[in-house]
């Protein structure tokens, strides 16, 4: 299992082009639109147009990377502390990581 790092320069994001390979010791089942077939061809094709849809829009300045699942090696995503969160404990922090930010598909967010 490998974590990428979202950075304010980079943002990953995981797929399985080929089935549904996914880190689910550590996330549990995937949920159902990772394993369909227009999120595992458009991550790679158009990765910006899906984030979109998710409700993420990157700006250019940000590289997206996306992390193609085998059997072999399964991604998760190591989010980017959100700014404002320089006081919270890594308790609270761990709060605010959702499986979607492992996925890549969203960001860690203050509430
Ligand atoms: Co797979």
């Amino acid at each position: 299992m490998v974590a990428v790092e979202n950075t304010p320069t980079v943002h990953n994001m995981i797929v399985c082009t080929l089935c549904s390979c996914y880190p689910w010791p550590v996330l549990g089942l995937p949920p159902n639109w990772y394993k369909s077939h227009a999120y595992r061809s458009r991550a790679v094709i158009e990765p910006r147009a899906v984030l979109r849809e998710f409700g993420l829009e990157l700006p250019d300045s940000i590289e997206v990377r996306v992390w193609d699942s085998t059997a072999e090696i399964r991604y998760l995503v190591l989010p980017e502390r959100p700014a404002g969160s320089e006081n919270m404990s890594e308790e609270q922090l761990a709060g605010l990581v959702t499986r979607d930010a492992m996925i890549g598909t969203a960001q860690v967010r203050l509430p």
